[in-house]
């Protein structure tokens, strides 16, 4: 039976309900993160606690704990439910109000942290490497709904992963209102051309917190990552492509729109900051059960 945190208290799955009047329904508003544990240890939870603080204090949202509270709610999520391999999901809604728009009818945010078995998300995918393709549906942009604000409402990502599975794709390229590369449905893109590792800026994409990894990673590899406005060209015509994603892990992509990145097969580059991640998740983190 698995348990929920639900406002202060651990409740089987069966229980942990919230108000249809609640505003996180009602309207998307509220703000959540996607964490793993890999092998007993959680990875960089306090970087996912603090975007979460950071995501609702961007929306006026105050979390009625503090970060440290809720980084213990979550590793007890954990223990409460034997995990040590799992992906974790704290959510803050607004909480339940009226009918209407106001937040200030909202008097209390409902906390829910789900914590649940995990395993790779893509399978053989990693082997010969995602086929992804761009999407119409624009990135909402920084003056809109910050693309930065972890937020409840993900229709912007969730169209376009409908387009990208009506299009035969494992995952979508979003696009910004320029035109230029934004960011998957759920993770960041990086581009390898002639050994040079780039990746866009974070104005109009999340601030991945498997994209920072990756870049300390690559750092410490002697080969820094460069931020930097990339268009479908750049795609296109790259030596290797891949995505960061707390689900995705790093995982290559080998075809977008069509075209054949490089050889067709996940790169050596690719593949040196696949293991490298792996090796790190797998080390590293705050532990479970001591
Ligand atoms: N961009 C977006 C829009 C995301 O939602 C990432 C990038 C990667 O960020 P991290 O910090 O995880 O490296 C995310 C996070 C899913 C799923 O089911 C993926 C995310 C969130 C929720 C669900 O694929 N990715």
């Amino acid at each position: 039976m698995k348990l929920i945190y639900l406002n202060g208290k651990f409740v089987p799955e069966e229980q942990a309900t919230v108000s249809v009047f609640d505003h996180g329904f009602l309207y998307g508003d509220g703000v959540f993160e996607g964490i793993r544990a890999y092998d007993g240890r959680v990875f960089r939870l306090e970087d996912h606690v603090q975007r979460l603080f950071d995501s609702a204090k961007a929306i006026m949202l105050n979390i009625p704990l503090t970060e440290e509270e809720m980084c213990q709610a979550i590793l007890e999520t954990l223990r409460k439910n034997n995990l040590r391999n799992a992906y974790i999901r704290p959510i803050v809604s607004r909480g339940y109000g009226d009918l209407g728009l106001d937040p200030n009818k909202c008097p209390k945010p409902s906390v829910i942290i789900i914590a649940v078995e995990w395993g790779a998300m893509y399978g053989d995918l990693y082997e010969v490497g995602l086929t992804a393709v761009s999407v119409s549906v624009r990135r909402n942009s920084p003056d809109s709904l910050p693309p930065n604000i972890k937020s409840l409402n993900y229709l912007n990502n969730i169209l376009a992963k409908i387009e990208a599975n009506i299009k035969g794709g494992n995952e979508a390229i979003i696009l910004d209102s320029r035109g230029l590369v934004s960011e998957g449905s759920g993770d960041n893109i990086f581009v390898i051309k002639d050994g040079q590792i780039s990746t866009p800026h974070t104005i109009n994409n999340l601030k991945g917190i498997t994209r920072a990894a990756v870049m300390d990673l690559a750092e410490i590899r002697g080969n820094p990552i460069q931020e930097k406005e990339l268009g479908l060209f750049d795609l296109y015509t790259a030596d290797e492509v891949f995505v960061t994603g707390t689900a995705a892990e790093v995982a290559p992509v080998t075809k977008v729109d069509g075209r054949v990145i490089g050889t067709g097969k996940p790169g050596p580059i690719t593949k040196e900051l696949m293991a490298a991640f792996k090796e790190l998740a797998m080390t590293t983190g705050t532990a479970i059960f001591e």
